[in-house]
């Protein structure tokens, strides 16, 4: 794909886009932004996803909608081409590869720093080939070896997510002694095995997994914890765009909000995690996001200001 005609905001619908004329050098992974949360938009190209019900699954619906996260300041664009909802069927490698490959190419061309969501090696692979940075795998507990040895040998980072069991089995996999301490331990245990493999901790970014194998009070819990994730000692990333806990802490009338009236509650949550020093934030809604991430980064610079003392005498009134 040369071309593309008719995304909306970015010039007429009957010439190509400059930007994809003329490729710009590739955003790297080590000039993203330190001094606030990071923010990854979410582009789901499956016709099944919760939270976006297919919006993307046109080649051209899913670049159109990229650039756009794009020039409303995503850092990194999150291409995705099976649904992770619960209960979803899973998608063989080929189809996969078919819905995603062609997106990351045009993305990369256009600058973009591009991540893959994928539990599968091959299609891991085929997606750094294509022009992708890093690597998002939602398979958490059980990971393809394969994956481990494709990190050690391309040197990317990785995003660590925590689930157990399948998109099918996760939620009957909710019981935890303590959901924060038993998530770090699970967590550790296959990051060792990533060091086993010859990755190194620089490569590794952890995420909970907010709405994989946890109930909804467990997600806030984690949520409200998220500091402790720091004893792990990498980059934390956390995922609560339009999730389901959101939809039912917002419920009317007994029923649950729908996935496109939770962005400001998640907006709210990015504020929360960025100002517990998430390192990241993987959102649909760039724009709200963004901007909380600003707030927390800016709130968290105001709360290292030394408090004044104030001279005797002229304390009180
Ligand atoms: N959530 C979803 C998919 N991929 N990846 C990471 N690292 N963390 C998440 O929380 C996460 C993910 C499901 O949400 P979606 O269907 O809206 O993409």
């Amino acid at each position: 794909m040369d071309s593309l005609a008719a995304a909306p905001g970015t010039g007429p619908a009957t010439s190509p886009l400059p930007v994809l004329r003329a490729p710009k050098p590739a955003a790297r992974f080590e000039d993203l932004p330190t001094d606030r949360a990071v923010v990854m938009g979410i582009l789901n190209c499956t016709p099944d996803s919760f939270s976006d019900g297919g919006e993307y699954n046109s080649l051209d619906t899913a670049i159109a909608h990229g650039l756009r996260m794009i020039y409303a300041g995503a850092d990194i664009i999150d291409v995705g081409g099976e649904s992770t909802r619960p209960g979803a069927p899973e998608v063989g490698e080929d189809e996969e590869q078919s819905r995603i490959l062609p997106v990351i190419k045009v993305l990369a061309k256009a600058g973009a720093l591009l991540s893959v969501d994928t539990r599968h090696a091959g299609t891991a692979a085929r997606a750094l080939d294509a022009g992708a940075a890093l690597i998002n795998d939602v398979s958490g507990m059980s990971v393809e070896p394969e994956m481990m040895a494709l990190v050690a040998s391309r040197g990317v980072p990785y995003v660590l997510m925590h689930r157990r069991g399948t998109a099918k089995t996760m939620d009957a996999l909710t019981e935890y002694t303590d959901v924060v301490e038993d998530v770090i331990a699970e967590l550790m245990a296959v990051r060792d095995r990533f060091y086993d493999a010859g990755v190194l901790p620089e490569q590794i970014i952890v995420d909970p997994g907010l709405g994989f194998s946890k109930n909804a009070d467990q997600n806030w819990e984690l949520l409200a914890n998220l500091r402790r994730f720091d004893v792990l000692g990498h980059r934390v990333l956390v995922g609560t765009s339009r999730k389901r806990f959101l939809g039912s802490l917002l419920a009317s009338a007994g029923k649950a909000a729908p996935p496109k009236e939770r962005d400001s509650a998640t907006v709210a949550t990015t504020a929360l995690a960025a100002s517990m020093g998430a390192w990241g934030v993987r959102v649909h809604d760039v724009t709200g996001n963004l901007d909380a991430a600003k707030v927390a980064a800016r709130q968290g610079a105001n709360r290292r200001t030394p408090v004044r003392s104030v001279p005797a005498g002229q304390g009180s009134r």
